[in-house]
This record gives C-alpha cells, sequence and structure tokens, in this order.
C-alpha cells in the first residue's frame, strides 16, 4: 500500500500560506486512500502557480502549455487507458485560455480527472483578471474594475458534465471523500476547488 511519503516530490515553491498546499495534500491523501501507486498516476498541467503541483509529487507528469491542459490529458488515456489521468488546471488555464477544451471535454466524457485551482486570478502573470474573478475587482490592468459578470458558480453546472463538485481549498474529510470520488468516477470528472483570493492591487 502506497503512502503520503511515496507521493512527495520536490519542495513546493509557493508561497507561505497558499491554498495550493492544501489541494497538493488532499489529492496525495485520497489516492493514498485509494491504494494507488505514484508510478500509476499520471498527472499533466499547463502553466501557472497551479501547473506545478505534479512536480511535488512522484507521478508521471507532463507540464505543456497554458490553455492546453485537457488536450494533453485526453490524449495520454487515450494511449494508456491502465493510467490514472489527474488534469491539473487553473481557472484561467482551463475556463480561459482552454476554455474551449474544457467544453470538447464535458462532450467527450474522457476517464479523466480534472483538478482546478480556482483562485479567480491569473496567480503566475502577478494579478490580471480571470473568468472567475468577482465583477469590481480592480487590478493592475483592469483599473475601472472588472466589467463582465464571472463564470463563479457556472463552473459547476455545465449541462453534460457528469461529475462536478465545488470545494474549499480547505484540509478535511469531506474534501478528501470528494477528490476520491472525483477519481474513482469513470468518466470526465471537474472538482472545482475555490482559494483564498489575494489581488495585489488596492
Ligand atoms: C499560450 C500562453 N498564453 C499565456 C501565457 C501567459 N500565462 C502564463 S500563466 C498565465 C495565467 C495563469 O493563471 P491560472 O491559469 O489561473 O493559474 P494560477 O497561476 O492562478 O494558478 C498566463 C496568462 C502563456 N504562458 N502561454
Ligand atoms: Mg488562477
Amino acid at each position: 500500500m502506497p503512502t503520503s511519503e511515496d507521493y512527495k516530490g520536490q519542495v513546493p515553491a509557493w508561497c507561505p500560506g497558499c491554498g495550493n498546499f492544501n489541494i497538493l495534500s488532499t489529492v496525495e491523501e485520497a489516492l493514498v486512500e485509494l491504494g494507488i501507486e505514484p508510478r500509476e498516476v499520471l498527472m499533466v498541467s499547463g502553466i501557472g502557480q497551479s501547473g506545478k503541483l505534479p512536480h511535488y509529487t512522484k507521478c508521471h507528469t507532463f507540464n505543456g502549455l497554458h490553455g492546453r491542459t485537457l488536450p494533453v490529458a485526453t490524449a495520454a488515456k487515450l494511449a494508456n487507458h491502465s493510467l490514472h489521468v489527474i488534469a491539473v488546471a487553473g481557472d484561467g488555464d482551463c475556463y480561459g485560455e482552454g476554455g474551449n477544451h474544457f467544453l470538447h471535454a464535458i462532450r467527450r466524457n474522457p476517464n479523466i480527472t480534472l483538478l482546478v485551482h480556482d483562485n479567480q486570478i491569473y496567480g503566475l502573470t502577478k494579478g490580471q483578471a480571470s473568468p472567475t474573478t468577482a465583477q469590481g475587482t480592480h487590478t493592475k490592468i483592469q483599473p475601472y474594475g472588472v466589467l463582465e459578470e464571472p463564470l463563479n458558480h457556472l463552473p459547476c453546472n455545465f449541462a453534460g458534465l457528469q461529475f462536478r463538485s465545488q470545494r474549499f481549498c480547505r484540509r478535511s474529510r469531506l474534501s478528501e471523500r470528494a477528490y476520491e470520488a472525483a477519481i474513482s468516477h469513470k468518466g470526465f470528472s471537474l472538482l472545482d476547488i475555490l482559494q483564498p483570493v489575494l489581488h495585489l492591487t488596492r
């Protein structure tokens, strides 16, 4: 049986207190609980603070382009059905630049788990608004506030999406259960993980 120690990869380079730490621990704990070994898992990510998560594990990893997490994950699953494929994306990666891939993943229903680190901002590139940023939020490039309404709760409400769960990035048995259910689901499953919002201006 694997232990969480077996999953530990590089030392995370996130800022202290970042919600990403809890997402990392929870996904590792869920995999351990399910008895899945790191060598049975492929973690695919794009670019972003969220995109670093696979490096902090001992799973197989593929770090691709921003917004292209889902096509890579889908192709890998098609090539090797025995892998547990976990796609790790940011809100910008998944609902912005990769929004088209998200829609088609819902339609195609591949057997992969999508973990969205929903911090409601483009974190890595220093805080521009993303599709889930609240209306009126001031950022460096939205000095008058974001004009549009956010996708907000919508990521979890797309028609055709068979498995969706929205959680806060707090460590709890309930969250771990949701991760376990998403990983065990036979088909496309979305876990949208809300993180505390830290805006860099104002
Ligand atoms: C094709 C492409 N477009 C844009 C960028 C610049 N870029 C890198 S990360 C990023 C935003 C990341 O935001 P998000 O996906 O929400 O991840 P976070 O850092 O917040 O976890 C952007 C715009 C890029 N690297 N490649
Ligand atoms: Mg983000």
